[in-house]
């Protein structure tokens, strides 16, 4: 059986050859994104079985997405290739918010190609429910919610609680420029997260998305998830656990080189260590540290640390 499904839309990444505004940066070189497939993948490499379930084109860009997940081990067998639609593509500026480059986070720029792409095509009608619910934990995030109609219209199918539905784990995942042209309002990704059963959730973006301040005002938000994550970026992150009060454990500091693809990393720790079963603050750390090996790497995903490595430096926390 499979541990985790990871469903939404990976995007070929093209990522500058040196900072600065994309105005003015001559090369990009090709990667993959996807906070989904990320997460995936980073939980592949950590020794779980995952599949990840989305849709590209059957242009070259979604081969290398297909080929490029399935080398992290990720079983690939339910992605759709659309023959109208394309794959979606997006470039970033290099070193946003990395500490040595460019601390002004305002200079980062994200240009997103992926209207009417073929993940965007994603629904209740294409996407069998049965597929979706076939691990022990389906993990969504809320970049699905800003695509289309028909993507939201499938996380409420997948989030409905109906016998079978596996434990739902949802990071909040907020991009302000995905909502910009939305019918919506990003008031759909509270909805959703209180439909799950495991939430991730930063403090900026909590702010940013629904203008709900402080950890404590975000689980009054959010009091359904048996589990809230609260993340503090640099700081740590908060867990709220269903009974017994909240738990704070601080992350270690690295050195950043891009942020992009922490948080997945983050969940991917949390949730191995879900699968092991390991307490809840072993889940933070667990989270912490395959966040950190994504810190300090310019690209979307690193090499979690093996293991043995990772439960050795979670117990240093304890010294
Ligand atoms: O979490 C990293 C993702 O944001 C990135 O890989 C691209 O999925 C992406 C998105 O939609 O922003």
């Amino acid at each position: 059986t499979t541990d985790v499904v990871c469903l939404g839309e990976s995007l070929v990444a093209f990522r500058p050859v040196r900072p600065g505004p994309l105005a003015d940066v001559p090369a990009f070189e090709r990667g993959i994104g996807g906070a989904e497939s990320n997460v995936a993948c980073a939980l592949a490499r950590c020794g779980h079985r995952t599949r990840w379930i989305s849709r590209v084109g059957t242009d070259g860009f979604g081969t290398h997405l297909v080929d490029a997940i399935a080398a992290h081990g990720v079983d690939v067998s339910a992605v759709q290739r659309d023959p109208d639609r394309p794959t979606g593509v997006y470039f970033r500026t290099a070193g946003e918010r990395a500490t040595t480059l460019t601390a002004d986070r305002s200079l980062a720029e994200v240009a997103y190609y992926r209207a009417g792409s073929a993940a965007s095509a994603m629904s209740p009608a294409l996407v069998p429910r049965e597929t979706a619910w076939s691990g022990r934990i389906l993990h969504l995030t809320g970049i699905t919610a800003a695509l289309s109609a028909g993507c939201r219209d499938l996380l409420r199918h997948l989030t409905a609680r109906a016998p079978g539905r596996p434990l739902l784990s949802f990071d909040v995942n907020y991009r302000a420029a995905l909502w910009r042209n939305s019918p919506e309002s990003p008031s759909v990704l509270a909805d959703l997260a209180r439909r799950c059963d495991l939430v991730f959730v930063g403090e900026d973006e909590a702010e940013a998305a629904w203008g709900v301040r402080g950890t404590a005002a975000i689980r009054a938000a959010l009091p359904e998830p048996d589990l809230l994550v609260v993340k503090h970026g640099a700081e740590g992150a908060t867990a709220f656990p269903r009974k017994g009060g909240p738990l704070t454990v601080p992350a270690p500091a690295v050195d950043v080189v891009a942020p992009v693809g922490a948080g997945d990393a983050f969940a991917a720790g949390f949730l191995s260590a879900t699968l092991r079963e390991l307490p809840l603050p072993a889940r933070l750390r667990h989270g912490h540290l395959t966040a950190a090996a994504a810190l300090t790497v310019p690209g979307d995903l690193a090499e979690p640390p093996a293991r043995e490595h990772a439960d050795r430096l979670a117990a240093l926390d304890d010294t």
